[in-house]
């Protein structure tokens, strides 16, 4: 096992990696940017190093600083969170290059899974059912045009190198295949300097389904079964939970084998999420994220693991703890994302915290780098805490997570928790009952 694993990462993931490290028995290093140093990541864990100014160009997207700093404190192992580093394959060639372990998969897999195309194929030929479309890339307008009228309108044109909702065009019938193709095509070469594109069947109300999947790159592998993350607002998760409220245990035993087994073959090490669009009973793979997630307590909650203890075991080589068999969905859990935004418009609300309080009880978890007087610095991402509860059922879930609402005191900025009380009132969210773009369509009427 690793005596020392640096974290390069901060806020709250960063805190949950050294939560992790010290019921391990492991040393945890943190890195921060100048902006950082009075950060709970830094306070909480062993060692601290600054790796430079508050722009994360020069921290914590700055390789040299962060090899530097895993050289001087003698780490021997680096966690990447998500974001920042997590999912960029060159970084971890390089990090392999100098004796250092990166807890995740290796950079063969990172680089498949970041090139969609690449990522779509290789699914496919695992046996992961996909969303039809055209047979890898579409070279020209020619063939766009030939194969929109072949799977028929409408279609998406998507960016190979994009992902997330980045580099996305629709054409809703053979009159914007034309436009949808060109715009994308230049938008991709101007966003990722990769103008190749491919086409998908556009599927019109879908919800947003991803299987959980862990591997010991070995060959074994387990799937945790899926989160339903349908609430989401320009392409940015508002709210998750575990199971998908339409799922069925049968449902999520097929799909789950059906990914485990891609995950096995693939010889894919520690954990992974992949993404589907579920419509009218199919699973239609569009992505996958080769990082832990933000949402991963969700599933933690509902099958009492600890998936960040578990990378760090498969990454030092030890065998999974975890065993299919013993891998049983137990109640149900829901997590928001509480931002440092305003609403209605979502801006930005940095500052100081002047008063904190973070709920408890039985069944809540509140994993957040927040604390009174805290200085929320606005070079980063928003998300400054999640709030995660687990009951026995979705209807215990929701009020547990509305009593939690109550207990929770952020004072000194503006949040997104005015938002979860209000979505908590919603008949679509009460039953479950929501597409991808149910929210975006409420918050066009929602008075908040
Ligand atoms: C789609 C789609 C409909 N049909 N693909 C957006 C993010 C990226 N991961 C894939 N996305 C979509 N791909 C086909 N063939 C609709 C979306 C989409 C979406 C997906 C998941 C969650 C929220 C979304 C919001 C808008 C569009």
């Amino acid at each position: 096992m690793f005596s020392k694993i640096l974290i390069a990462n901060r806020g709250e993931i960063a805190l949950r990696v050294v939560r992790a490290c010290r019921e391990m028995g492991i040393a945890s290093v943190a890195v921060h940017s100048t902006a950082d140093a009075d950060a709970m990541h830094v306070r909480m864990a062993d060692e601290s190093i600054c790796i430079g100014p508050p722009p994360s160009g020069q921290s914590y997207l700055s390789i040299p600083s962060i090899i530097s700093a895993c050289e001087i404190t003698g780490a021997e192992a680096i966690h990447p969170g998500y974001g920042f580093l997590s999912e960029n394959a060159n970084f971890v060639q390089i990090v392999e290059d100098h004796g250092i372990k990166f807890i995740g998969p290796s950079a063969e897999h990172i680089r498949i899974m970041g090139d969609k195309i690449t990522a779509k194929d290789t699914m496919k030929n695992l046996g992961v059912p996909c969303v039809p479309g055209s047979e890898g890339g579409v070279p020209d307008l020619e063939s766009a045009r030939k194969i929109g009228g072949e799977i028929g309108y409408p279609v998406i044109v998507k960016a190979t190198a994009g992902g997330g909702g980045r580099g996305m065009k629709l054409a809703k019938s053979a009159a914007e295949i034309d436009t949808a193709f060109q715009t994308a095509r230049s938008e991709a070469k101007a966003a990722f300097g990769n103008d190749e594109v491919y086409i998908e069947k556009y599927l019109g109300r879908p919800r947003h389904i991803e299987v959980q999947v862990f591997g010991d790159g070995r060959g074994n592998a387990v799937h945790l079964g899926e989160r339903d993350c349908s609430l989401q607002r320009r392409h940015q998760k508002v709210l998750e939970e575990a199971p998908g409220p339409v799922i069925d245990s049968e449902t999520r035993a097929r799909i789950g084998a059906t990914c485990a087994k891609a995950i096995g073959d693939l010889g894919y090490e520690g954990a992974g999420t992949i993404e589907f669009l579920f419509e009218d009973g199919e699973f239609y793979f569009i992505e996958m994220n080769t990082r832990l997630q933000v949402e991963h307590p969700v599933t933690e909650a509902v099958f009492g693991v600890d998936l960040v203890a578990e990378q760090i075991r498969v990454a030092a080589g030890q065998p999974m703890s975890l065993k299919q068999d013993a891998l049983k969905v137990n109640g149900h859990a829901i997590e928001v994302r509480i931002n440092a935004e305003k609403l209605p418009n979502f801006a930005p609300s940095p500052g100081r915290i002047t008063q904190y309080h973070a709920p408890g009880g039985l069944g809540v978890r509140m994993d957040s780098a927040l604390y009174d007087g805290y200085r929320i610095p606005p070079y980063y991402d928003s998300l400054v805490a999640k709030l995660i509860v687990h009951a026995q059922d979705r209807p215990a879930a929701l009020a547990r997570l509305h009593r939690a609402l109550g207990e929770l005191i952020v004072d000194g900025i503006d949040t997104t928790v005015p938002l979860f009380n209000a979505l908590l009132e919603q008949e679509a969210v009460l039953t479950g009952d929501y597409t991808i773009h149910w929210l975006e369509k409420w918050l066009a009427e929602a008075e908040l």
